[in-house]
This record gives C-alpha cells, structure tokens and sequence, in this order.
C-alpha cells in the first residue's frame, strides 16, 4: 500500500492487519495510581519533588494530565485513607469527571494503623483482625459511591520469625475475613486478591504467592480474582507462565504494572525486563484473541516514582506498556502455532524475536492520531513544561505523600 508506513506493508505481507492493530491499540485502557503523583521514598527517606501532587485533587489533576498526552489512561486508582481522607467522596468523583477521567480501583489500607503491627486480617488480636474487616467493608461503601469495578486487596500480613504464629490459623482468618468482605461488595464488583513473597514479613506473607491468592479467591466466590503486581515474584520467576495459568483458569483479575530488578522495586514499567513484559503481553494479546478466555482485566500501574519527575515517569510507563502491547500484537500466530506444533524450536522462538525487535513506532503514532494525541506523548509532556509549571504553583511543601 502506497504511503503507508514499511511496517505496515511488512505486518501485511505475513497476513497481519495493521489497521486491525491500530484499532486495538486504541481501546487499550491502562489505570495509573494515585500514590504514584504523590511525593514517596524508601524506607530509608522520603524525597521530595517541588511538582508532586500533595492532595487528592492534585493527584487526578496529574493523572489527568497523563490522560491527556496519551489518550489510554482514563482512570486513577486511588488509596482509601490517602485520597479519602475527609470522608467526601462525592467531590472527589466529581472532580475527576471534570477533568475527563474516573476513579477506578478502591485500594483499602490494611498496613499502616498501629493495631496492625502483627497483621491485619491475619492478626492474632482480634480486634485487629475486626478494624481491617470494617475498613474492608467501608472501601466497598466508597467504591459504590465512586462507580469502582475492582476492590483491590494487598495484605502486608506475615511474620518475622519461625514459630511466631501460627500459619494455618492465620489462614483461616484470612478466609473469614475475604468471604465477609466479598458477602458485602454489589454485584457488579470484582475483587483482586494480591499476593507478595515477602516485604513487610520476612519470614512468612500470608498471601505469599499467585496460588494461595488462587485458593483465597476460590474460597470466595467467582468474581474474586488474583491481582498480578511484577514486582512481587522471587528472582526468576517465569511470570508469564503465571499469566498464561490464571488466564486459562479465568482467575486473572487484573495487574499492578511495573518493573524490578531485585525486589518489589516499583521502577518504570519495561525498564529493567522489556521482554519479560512483552511475553507477558504475547499471552493477553492471545487470550482477548480466544472466545473461550476471559480477557476482562484490570491493567493497573503500580509504581512509586522517586528520582524521576512523577507525571514524566508515568507517561514513560503508559508508553512502555503501549509498545509491549503492540509488539505482542506483531506476532505472527498463524506461523507461531504451525512451528511449536511441528517441535520447531528455533522457528517458534523466531516468531517471538522477530516481534519483539520491531520498531512499533509507526503504529503507536497511527494510534495516536487516531486520539487526537502527541505522536511521542513523553516528548511533548517534557517541552510542554509542565512539570516546572506545576513545581511553581505547588513548591516544596511537607504534604501527604503516597508510598514510602
Ligand atoms: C505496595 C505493595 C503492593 C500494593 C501497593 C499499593 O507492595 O504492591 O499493591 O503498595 O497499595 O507497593
Ligand atoms: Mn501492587
Ligand atoms: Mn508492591
């Protein structure tokens, strides 16, 4: 086709349709945190950016922002006692709408009150285990309020040392607890069950791992599923192997997106394990491809931006999952299927790399167009000056932050 981009015409000649690409390339929809607009550090400091978003208004303000050089991230996820912390939550979803974009996941907070310092669903102090099952049930008040799909349930419940509690009992509240907060939630909700190896328990994490997050959202009932945060595998871990087992359970609920290199690191999306993103896309590209598979996923941001520029950083990730997504998109099945069927490793293997080493940048520009956003979305948010603008108006103030 004349005019048309090579890449097109390459996609084309293998039977691929790069209008058809460019089309999916527009309904994507990635949901980005409100925590991660906010100031947030280690656990050793927290580092302060003059620009960074100190009240709830501010952070979907930015993610607004993020929405509109991009055009894929129309919703913010947002932390219960962070983003709701006068209890208005009407004014809040009305902001929002304002500013063209929605509330997405609740995110209740089961972490940081004193009462929780040995678990919170899985404490041994009943009256802890009682504060975290009400705060549950108001976070599923609130997500009615705001319209939510997800409730979205991260526990830092573990313990330190062998023998400092008792594992199964734990499990047994956790159970009580999930079942409760799932009785309580409307029909059209859907909780995601995260799960972490470790961090803050050291020694054990009651929901440690995708498949005790399995059995918990099985305990509960069909529209509770497992959440996928990247960074919360040990070291090695075949994740799309992961993806690909929960998809074809139908209990992959939704994701926390971004990247690590040795723990839960939280760093941009793509920048440590681009390929490892890109299997993870080959296996959902391929699902939303099957009738048969239950493709309704939450693709949600996770991270805490703390050297970059928060709004930058997060127009970076946007990008990165964009490109993931249509790399996937680039591979030929039809040749992929006939050569692992016929045991041809290298040939299989080919179809993947020739994919992933494609310069996807025409059809992310087509699909822009198309939104009536920036070709290179980072690009114009860096000359826009924004961030500078927003360093002004807001300076360095000791606010509220997010993580960290
Ligand atoms: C921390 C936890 C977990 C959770 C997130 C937001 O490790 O990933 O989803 O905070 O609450 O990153
Ligand atoms: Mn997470
Ligand atoms: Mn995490």
């Amino acid at each position: 086709m004349s005019g048309t981009p090579p890449l097109f015409d390459e996609l084309a000649a293998k039977g691929l349709d790069p209008e058809a690409i460019v089309e999916r390339l527009t309904k994507q929809e990635i949901e980005t945190p409100s925590w991660g607009y906010a100031n947030s550090g280690t656990r050793f400091g927290t580092f302060r950016q003059p620009a960074a978003a100190g009240t709830t208004e501010e952070k979907i303000a930015d993610a607004a922002t993020v929405h509109k050089y991009t055009g894929v991230a129309p919703s913010v996820a947002v932390h219960v006692l962070w983003d709701f912390a006068t209890g208005d939550v009407d004014s809040v979803v009305e902001y929002a709408q304002s500013l063209g974009v929605r509330i997405g996941a609740i995110n209740p907070n089961v972490f940081q009150s004193q009462e929780y310092k040995l678990g919170s669903f899985g404490s041994p102090d009943a009256s802890a285990r009682q504060k975290a099952i009400e705060h549950c049930l108001e976070s599923v008040e609130i997500g009615k309020k705001t319209g939510s799909k997800y409730l979205s349930l991260w526990f830092a419940d573990g313990t330190n040392y062998p023998g400092q509690d008792d594992m199964i009992k734990r499990k047994g509240y956790f159970t009580e607890g999930l079942q409760q907060v799932y009785r309580a939630m409307p029909e059209d909700m859907i909780m995601l069950v995260e799960y972490k190896p470790f961090e803050p328990g050291f020694y054990h994490t009651d929901i440690a791992d995708w498949g005790m997050a399995s059995a918990f959202a099985r305990a509960c009932g069909e529209r509770a599923k497992v959440l996928v945060d990247l960074g919360h595998h040990l070291q090695g871990s075949n994740v799309a192997h992961i993806v690909a087992f929960l998809l074809d359970e139908g209990e992959l609920g939704g994701f926390h997106f971004n990247d690590s290199k040795y723990a839960d690191d939280d760093l941009t999306t793509g920048s440590i394990h681009p390929l490892e993103l890109f299997t993870i896309y080959c296996e959902l590209a391929r699902a939303e491809e099957d009738p048969n598979t239950d493709s309704d996923i939450a693709y949600m941001v996770d991270q805490s931006h703390n050297l970059k520029p928060k709004i930058e950083a997060m127009i970076q990730t946007v990008e990165q999952i964009q490109r993931a997504y249509a790399k996937a998109l680039c591979v030929d099945v039809k040749t992929l299927r006939e050569r692992q069927d016929a045991g041809d490793v290298s040939g299989a293997e080919q179809c993947y790399v020739d994919a992933f080493n494609l310069d996807v940048r025409p059809l992310l520009h087509a699909a822009r167009d198309k939104l009536g956003v920036p070709k290179e979305p980072l690009e114009a948010y860096r000359a826009s000056g924004h961030t500078e603008k927003l360093a002004k108006e807001r300076g360095d103030r000791e606010v509220a932050g997010g993580l960290g």
